[in-house]
């Protein structure tokens, strides 16, 4: 049962370690995970905390290690507060940093861990941490506790949930626990709820570059290819130009969606797979009308595509700054990461298509990305792999290379996948019993282990998805 008064009472513990600190004049450190949920997480922190007067930094890395964990220890900060990080290794944190840490997050964590006093985590509270509150949400819990004024940063919350694909919902919706920055966020104005394609660029592209540019739910044959994708869109006879000028989807009428619903069901079913995908095409949309829609700002998961393209290509501090509310230098530069972002996920996947780089193991599809996926996109491609329809009944493992000794794994878990199982659980076990971390959410976790124990980690994982 979810209970929400306990969760708001912790809320408030937590924002009364955060004032006595302030008080003091002590040096405070925000530290997050470079996602978009991770982002918009450390940046609602962040901002609450900053507003309230407190000395206060935030900081993202892509993975909270024992290595991580001794060089935040070593910049010796008087309180550190994790954010979408940190539930995996309490223990270790509380040996790192006595009492003088706070954990706001929403991976799953043993119940004696959730309990402890500086620890606001979903789960603890009675919410599905992988469904009804992302961190960003957990964090707006927190901005809230400090000062209700932070009701403006609502739509931060928002982006960070949908990030981490909790949209869930009936139509793409967002639920549970995400339902209360999404309430706070219409009250004030600041975001509109309506049904629409959910393409990337609903506004902003021209129709054919919108599907392309979509990949979750993969199309196959028309993700990542507009030249296909303006063919089979022309080829049905939809008028995709107006007096010489690229119509966007916001522009087509009732009548033409529906004719374009059809042209993809019939593209998606002529390639062998389900047509019955293009019903996720069409949800709920989250804009936000204080943003320019020409720019990706204006819709909730654009927005968090952006923020993504920034952690995944080493600019945390873009992607923070876009979250601020810079809208000049930081949107420019983030503008130039997504079109580099998008090319390097195309490579990738198009790498994926030659070799003997993937390979099914029951029901795990395991990719070996050691040459060609970067660290920090192991994530996006295994949520791409997941979601499309060749793996979406599978559990996908994605590897690479970590530095000199380690390797890391992504893992996803395909819509249809139809098994019960706890990737996060899994993933934490497997990594332990080879000296490594790893954790997460039941559909989506990842970990970190020695090179040398490759196979044993691969076997494990396997025998417990499959077996
Ligand atoms: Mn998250």
């Amino acid at each position: 049962m979810a209970d929400l008064a306990a969760l708001l009472a912790r809320a408030s513990d937590l924002s009364r370690v955060v004032s006595r600190f302030r008080r003091e004049g002590k040096r405070i450190l925000v530290v997050t995970h470079i996602d978009a949920d991770g982002l918009s997480s450390g940046s609602l922190a962040f901002h609450s905390i900053a507003r309230s007067g407190a000395i206060v930094s935030v900081r993202a890395i892509p993975d909270l290690d024992m290595r991580a964990i001794e060089s935040l220890r070593a910049d010796r900060f008087d309180l550190y507060v994790f954010t979408d990080l940190g539930s995996g290794l309490l223990p270790e944190l509380q040996k790192a940093f006595g009492e003088n840490f706070l954990v706001v997050d929403h991976h799953q964590l043993p119940p004696e861990d959730a309990a402890r006093p500086n620890v606001l985590n979903a789960w603890g509270f009675g919410f599905d941490g992988g469904a009804e509150a992302s961190s960003s949400t957990m964090a707006y819990m927190l901005a809230m506790a400090v000062d209700e004024k932070n009701r403006d940063l609502s739509s931060l919350a928002i982006v960070g949930a949908l990030g981490d694909r909790q949209d869930v919902g009936e139509g793409r919706s967002l639920v549970g626990l995400n339902k209360k920055p999404l309430q706070d966020a219409i009250e004030e104005g600041l975001v509109e709820v309506s049904k629409d394609f959910l393409f990337h660029g609903r506004e902003t592209r021209p129709v054919h570059e919108a599907i392309a540019m979509t990949y979750t739910p993969f199309i196959p044959g028309l993700s990542g290819a507009k030249d296909s994708s303006l063919a089979a869109l022309s080829g049905a006879g939809l008028s995709l130009k107006d007096r010489g000028r690229w119509r966007n989807l916001a522009e087509l009428s009732t009548g033409e969606k529906q004719k374009l619903m059809e042209v993809l069901a019939a593209h998606i079913g002529s390639r062998g797979g389900d047509a019955a995908v293009v019903s996720e095409l069409v949800g709920e949309v989250y804009s936000f009308p204080l943003e320019d829609s020409l720019t990706p700002l204006h819709d909730g998961r654009e927005f968090a595509t952006l923020l993504n393209a920034c952690g995944r290509m080493d600019a945390t501090d873009v992607g923070i700054a876009l979250c601020l509310g810079d809208r000049d230098r930081a949107l420019t530069i983030a503008m130039k990461l997504i079109v580099e972002y998008r090319g390097k996920l195309n490579k990738a996947i198009q790498t994926l298509q030659t070799g003997d780089k993937v390979s099914v193991h029951g029901n795990v599809t395991v990719v070996i990305g050691d040459d060609f996926i970067e660290e920090r996109m192991t994530g996006s491609i295994s949520s791409l792999l997941a979601s499309s329809d060749k793996y979406k009944d599978k559990m996908v493992l994605v590897r690479t290379r970590s530095g000199e000794s380690e390797l890391k794994f992504s893992s996803r878990l395909g819509d249809e996948f139809a098994k019960e199982v706890n990737l996060g659980l899994i993933l934490k076990e497997a990594a332990e019993s080879v000296g490594g971390v790893g954790g997460g959410h039941s559909m989506a976790a990842g970990a970190k282990i020695p090179a040398t124990k490759k196979e044993e980690f691969t076997a494990v994982v396997v025998e417990r998805v499959s077996g």
